[in-house]
């Protein structure tokens, strides 16, 4: 049986490469839903439908656990996805409480990257209220990281100017994490490092839902049994076409050494 890894795009293989990397005997749909790419920009009801509908896709296909490898899809509809299908499903979510926990003692803050309908979502602001207590995390949209991501392009020479442009009204060094909450932002992530005084520390959520992932497995005895293939969906179209899957290919070993 396979695992199903959904996104709206490529940022998923960030969190289907550290399951890799912890469950090497597992097989895998991943799912980006490319027609509806950028899901952060979107209304929620409308993101909702096109959540469902490729969830939907992906549970007639055989799968015993589903990864919803999307900050954003997991804001709005984690719960109602729960409600809806009778499989483990896990979920990601920016990594703020360790960011708090490791920065606070040290009088720093943090810095929060999403999308901007993560940051707005109700889910985002129960999580900061509850482990803010002094009122050191700030958020910070970056779409535009996730068009870059979509486009191939980990040029430095366009991404640079883009970070320095949106991190230009904050002090960097009063940030002791920056916690990167899009499955799309650790591609980035040696870039968006040499941004920042060499003390902060760049976090991102996708080792923990892999050993979530992992642990929810091992409970219900499904662990193992699979080779490591991975069949790649767009929006409900497996993807044949040999140069894609070369740049799937080529993105996944290029994570496998900044993760
Ligand atoms: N990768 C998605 C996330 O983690 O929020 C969102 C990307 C997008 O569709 N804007």
């Amino acid at each position: 049986m396979n695992i199903a890894v959904f996104d709206s795009g490529i940022g998923g293989m960030t969190v289907l490469q550290q399951i890799r990397k912890l469950m090497p005997n597992e097989d895998f749909l991943y799912y980006a839903d490319t027609a509806h790419i950028p899901y952060g920009e979107k209304p929620k009801n409308e993101l909702k439908t096109y959540i469902f509908e490729a969830v939907d896709f992906l549970v007639a296909r055989d799968i015993k656990a589903l990864v919803v490898a999307c900050n954003t899809a997991t804001s709005a509809a984690i719960e109602d996805l729960r409600k809806n299908y009778p499989i483990p499903i896990i979920g990601i979510e920016p990594a703020v409480k360790p960011a708090v926990i490791e920065s606070e003692p040290e009088k720093k803050k943090v810095l929060v990257m999403a999308t901007r309908l993560t940051l707005k979502e109700e889910k985002y602001h129960r999580l900061v209220e509850r482990i803010d207590t002094h009122d050191i995390v700030d958020p910070l949209p970056m779409p535009k990281l996730v068009e870059f991501a979509e486009a191939f392009d980990f040029n430095p020479d366009d991404i640079v100017p883009y970070l320095q442009k949106q991190l230009q009204p904050f002090d960097l060094n009063q940030y002791g994490t920056v916690v990167l909450g899009c499955t799309h932002f650790p591609i980035f992530k040696d870039i968006i490092e040499q941004q920042f005084p060499k003390e902060t520390h760049v976090i991102d959520g996708s080792l923990g839902t892999a050993q979530n992932l992992r642990r929810t497995l091992e409970k219900l005895h499904q662990i193992g049994g699979g080779s490591g293939k991975i069949t790649f969906f767009k929006s409900g179209v497996a993807v044949k076409d040999e140069e894609t899957l070369a740049l799937y290919d080529q993105l996944l070993e290029k994570l496998n050494a900044i993760l």
